[in-house]
């Protein structure tokens, strides 16, 4: 059975991060989404909101698991007895931090084998950062993540009632 761990920090998930879990899920086995539980970071959204986020959304694929992970991804990955790391790419300048990362965890963990997926070009312009600058000052940003995840965002930033 082969098992992909897609990691990241989704915060929020967007368009760009479900078309790779859409077209991930159909190459692997199993597929867990595992959500960086970092607390040095300020997320917008706490990890429990971000993981529910991603349930939601995912909800109609079977073999998509949502989880989080704290520390180094080389242990989590041992932990799960996963085979790869899933990560999306979107142009030349995510390539290089892409391969830094993926070199590294290579070196610490000889198993961990790191796949690409190039993104949907309709998505390549797309990250968490730029669609939480659009909704904080009220933009529709219905083109770029699902309904759920723009519900949540204009409450965050009080655009909405809770
Ligand atoms: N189209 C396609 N792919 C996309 C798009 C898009 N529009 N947007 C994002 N993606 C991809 C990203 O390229 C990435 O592969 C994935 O989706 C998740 O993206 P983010 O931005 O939510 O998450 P990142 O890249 O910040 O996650 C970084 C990790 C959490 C994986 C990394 O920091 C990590 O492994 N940390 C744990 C500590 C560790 O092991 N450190 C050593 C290595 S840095």
């Amino acid at each position: 059975m082969s098992i992909a761990v897609y990691p990241g920090s989704f915060d929020p998930i967007t368009y760009g991060h479900l078309d790779i879990i859409r077209r991930g899920s159909r190459v692997f086995d199993r597929l867990i989404v595992a959500v960086l539980h970092n607390a040095s970071k300020k997320p917008l959204f706490t990890l429990e909101e971000r993981m529910e986020l991603i349930r939601e959304v995912t909800k109609g694929m079977p073999n998509v698991e949502v989880d989080s992970f704290d520390g180094l991804l080389v242990d989590y990955i041992r932990s799960v007895k996963a085979d790869v790391i899933l990560r999306g790419l979107r142009a030349i300048s995510d390539f290089e931090y892409e391969l830094q990362i993926a070199s590294i965890n290579r070196e610490m963990n000889k198993e961990a084998e790191t796949l690409f997926m190039m993104t949907n070009n309709k998505y390549s312009f797309l990250s968490s950062s730029i669609v939480k600058e659009f909704a904080k000052y009220g933009a529709d940003v219905g083109e770029l993540v699902p309904d759920v995840v723009k519900k949540a965002l204009m409450i965050k930033y009080g655009h909405l009632p809770k």
